[in-house]
């Protein structure tokens, strides 16, 4: 199977991004044919340090890699180095009715935090994402719950364009973790875990087991004494359940039973303590790739050059179909 997916190179990777997407990434690598993107591109739709940028998108290589892709395995690139991204985008914004665009739930979410000073960036994102999945034939977009209406509108994209000008693309399916697909914020668990929210509301796959254990010893819970697992109820108390499960390989029951009688303190101490000793071998590993930044560029290089082979093709049949020159 043809996988496909990204995520912008904004600051740190957080546990929200690792269960929800990169998790998945690492199981499949194995017995598929896999694309992983760094979508410089999606990331300037939003304010960016132009200073750090470059920085940036070396360290998400980095973590990338730390976290356990095999380059010899997948392909890792940038998205910004093949231009066809932003070719196929364009031709995207030509058949895609506005409506569609301003009902995309993350497009409300982020217009109402930037007021009226919203970029065009910021409605077009979706198209941008569809050109990313559908230069690759992509079958299967591994990613969050958070991005599955993105991949039913690359769906619709790819009808339309295949009943206009004929079968180019193909049409892919999101694939969600069976759990975790959203991990909440640690300090306002009725939010998502977000990389633009503040530093206390996530834990980074990068952090320093002290932060980790200061950070979930300061997670936001309710004012109940049972450990129980139900999300609207108790959101803080089934947000650590959830990471507990996830990172334990166990099921949520489980993770219950074993903190039955336990204090909502025990139960943040034992969760701190389980992801500093998981997350422990990729700040290892990362550490030692970022003094090696050569090897890391070599990757994205090579990687570049085998996504671009296959988006110039792809890119040529679009523009033959469309009769464009
Ligand atoms: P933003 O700051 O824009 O919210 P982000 O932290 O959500 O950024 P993205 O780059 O948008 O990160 O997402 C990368 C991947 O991680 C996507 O597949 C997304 O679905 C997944 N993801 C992000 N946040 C979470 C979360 N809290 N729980 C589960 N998966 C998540
Ligand atoms: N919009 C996605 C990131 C993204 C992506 C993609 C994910 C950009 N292009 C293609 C999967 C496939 C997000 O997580 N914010």
């Amino acid at each position: 199977m043809r996988i496909f997916s990204g995520i912008q190179p904004t600051g740190n990777l957080h546990i929200g991004n690792y269960l929800g997407a990169i998790k998945q990434w690492l199981d499949l690598q194995h017995e598929n044919d896999c694309i992983f993107c760094i979508v410089d591109l999606h990331a300037i739709t939003t304010s960016y340090d132009k200073e750090l940028f470059r920085k940036e998108i070396l360290d998400q290589a980095a973590s990338y890699l730390a976290a356990g892709l095999d380059p010899e395995k997948v392909i890792i690139f940038v998205q910004s180095r093949v231009k066809e991204h932003t070719e196929l985008c364009w031709i995207l914004n030509t058949i895609t009715p506005l409506g569609e665009l301003y009902r995309m739930t993350q497009y409300k979410e982020k217009s109402e935090k930037y007021k009226n000073s919203e970029s065009a960036g910021i409605l077009n994102y979706p198209l941008l994402m569809a050109a990313d999945i559908l230069l690759y034939d992509t079958e299967i977009v591994p990613v969050g719950e958070d991005q599955r209406q993105h991949i039913e509108l690359t769906r619709e994209i790819v009808r339309r364009f295949n009943s206009k000008y004929g079968e180019v693309f193909v049409s892919p399916k999101e694939k969600l973790p069976s759990k975790g697909a959203r991990i909440m914020s640690l300090s306002d668990p009725k939010k998502k875990m977000s990389k633009s929210d503040g530093k206390e509301s996530y834990i980074s796959l990068f952090d320093s087991p002290e932060e980790i254990k200061k950070k979930t010893k300061a997670a936001v819970t309710d004012t109940g004494k049972t450990i129980k697992y139900n999300p609207s109820r108790k959101p803080g108390i089934s947000n650590l359940l959830t990471i507990y499960s996830l990172l334990a390989n166990k099921r949520i029951e489980e993770v219950e039973k074993e903190m039955k009688g336990k204090s909502y303190k025990a139960l943040k101490e034992e969760t701190g303590d389980l992801i500093v000793k998981e997350l422990h071998p990729f700040r290892k590993k990362r550490r030692e790739l970022l003094s090696r930044e050569v090897y890391v560029e070599e990757v994205l290089k090579r990687g570049e050059e085998k996504a671009a082979t296959l988006a110039e093709s792809k890119m040529g049949e679009v523009k033959k179909k469309m009769g464009l020159w």
